[in-house]
């Protein structure tokens, strides 16, 4: 990430973002920062680069040409970076604002001074209007170098992994719990005990405990934005798994995983407040959700909850699959306020989907894991708006196509682990027989038998899958 700052005061920022953390990350080379003296710019002999208001009244303002030249100056990257006006006058700094920062390449900070800065150059290069809260600082240089500070931790590399574990406090609105090092008894006071016992999950759940608790009393205002994330699955074959896990991490720190793809959890009643975030996921089976014996998501039900939908596919297409879950889950009394459809691997070809989600995609699964973070802050204020996903609700129905399949009874050991973990009951216990009216051909129980005593005959459909649809697709959403 490039820092570049146009100020009267380059050494305010420099001496300050040199120092500790950011001073390291400057170091190795995670951040640079580049100062710009608007100064430089003045087009006379004592460098006033400020006036007198039109219009009369107190205080000098900042002249729109030495500003326009020290921002053209700027060695920059990419066409058009963000320029960031500090001003008390613009949308408050927060955690998500530093989150979406730090997803730029580089960013220009603008530093005002005096009674501000010309309206005119304002709106030919500011991007974004931020202030760091409600009261007033003598220039923008402070702001900027809390705003770097801020950003820099969530670029890569910056903080190392201690520092990084450390970084819970505010990702999920709560604050940090205690900490205590040694002595054990300081001046009569002991530490808590629970943290003495090695115990780990005791301990986590102490902190947990304490972090809800703290910010009641101390910051009741971020306990009610506090939202608890459950991410409800069907991945047979874990690609949609591994797909909603990653984008998940980038909602919460504490995440609740609901395995649909077991059948008892299926058919267990859940509700969700609004004070709740669905993610629900499922993997794309020809177009369309997988049809089981109970429509997928039907034992989930919401109450005005948000909720993020995810359709994860072997590279073809998504077709209909978004708009069928985003129909089934508002139906239930969700609002869907963002949809993705990550690409995984295909279950018929190793070749399509082959490696994802792989390092882009997980670029991008943190660009909308942000923009659902905004999307949830807007809806806090304005109400949560149902987003637009391509595809038709009510899919034309497909007559079923079941792959030829076979079991290599020289093979099995008859040790029931398809039996048990087939999603649809589709194999009998006795005779080990696939039910071809309840199969979805997922291939679960292939995967899964540790004999490798199931096969689906599928290379007609591999065949014309890697003919067809073999060029790698983006992640698509909404
Ligand atoms: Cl960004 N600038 C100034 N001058 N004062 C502020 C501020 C910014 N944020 C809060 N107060």
């Amino acid at each position: 990430m490039d820092f570049h700052v146009l100020t009267l005061f380059p050494e305010m920022i420099e001496n300050t973002v040199q120092t500790s953390i950011t001073g390291r990350a400057i170091k190795n080379g995670r951040i640079s920062l580049h100062t710009v003296n608007i100064r430089d710019f003045a087009d006379n002999k004592h460098s006033r680069v400020d006036d007198y208001p039109y219009g009369g009244g107190a205080g000098m303002v900042m002249q729109a040409e030495p500003v326009y030249q020290a921002y053209q100056s700027v060695k920059r990257k990419t066409l058009k970076p963000r320029c960031i006006y500090l001003t008390p006058q613009g949308k408050v700094f927060n955690q998500t604002m530093a989150e979406e920062f730090a997803l730029e390449e580089e960013l220009v900070f603008l530093c005002g001074h005096y009674e501000g800065i010309d309206e005119r150059v304002l709106e030919e290069i500011v991007t974004d209007y931020v202030s760091i809260g409600d009261y007033v600082l003598t220039g923008g240089e402070l702001a900027a170098c809390v705003m770097i500070d801020a950003v820099s931790r969530f670029v890569p590399g910056v903080l190392n992994n201690e520092e990084s574990s450390q970084f819970e406090s505010m990702q999920d609105n709560l604050l940090e719990y205690p900490h205590y090092t040694r002595p054990e008894s300081w001046r009569g006071k002991n530490v808590p005990a629970v943290l003495l016992t090695g115990n780990h999950t005791k301990i986590e759940e102490w902190r947990l405990g304490e972090s809800y608790k703290r910010t009641k009393e101390r910051r009741p205002d971020l306990k009610a934005k506090n939202r608890p994330v459950t991410a409800a699955y069907f991945s047979p074959t874990e690609g949609t798994k591994k797909a909603v896990e990653l984008l998940v991490e980038h909602l919460t720190q504490n995440p609740q995983y609901l395995d649909l793809t077991r059948r008892k959890l299926r058919r267990e009643k859940k509700i969700f407040s609004a004070q709740e975030l669905l993610v629900a996921a499922a993997p794309v089976y020809g177009g369309q959700l997988p049809v089981l014996e109970n429509e997928l998501f039907s034992n989930l039900k919401g109450n005005h909850t948000p909720c993020v939908i995810m359709a994860a596919y072997g590279n073809r297409h998504f077709d209909d699959t978004l708009a069928q879950m985003k129909k089934i889950l508002e139906d239930r009394g969700f609002v869907c306020i963002g949809a993705i459809a990550p690409i995984i691997p295909h279950v018929y070809s190793d070749q399509l989907g082959k490696g994802r989600p792989n390092e882009k995609d997980e670029v991008i699964f943190k660009k909308f894991a942000v923009l659902i973070k905004k999307r949830i802050e807007e809806g806090e204020k304005q109400g949560f708006i149902s987003v637009q996903v391509p595809g038709k609700a009510i899919p034309d129905k497909k007559t079923k196509k079941v792959l030829p399949q076979f079991l290599d009874k020289e093979k099995c050991i008859g040790c029931q682990v398809c039996v048990q973990r087939c999603p649809v009951y589709a194999i009998s216990k006795e005779t080990l027989e696939i039910d071809e009216e309840k199969c979805i051909s997922c291939m679960r129980c292939a995967l899964l038998c540790k004999k490798k005593a199931r096969t689906f005959h599928y290379s007609k459909i591999q065949e014309h899958l890697e003919k067809d649809f073999f060029v790698p697709r983006e992640i698509e959403f909404f």
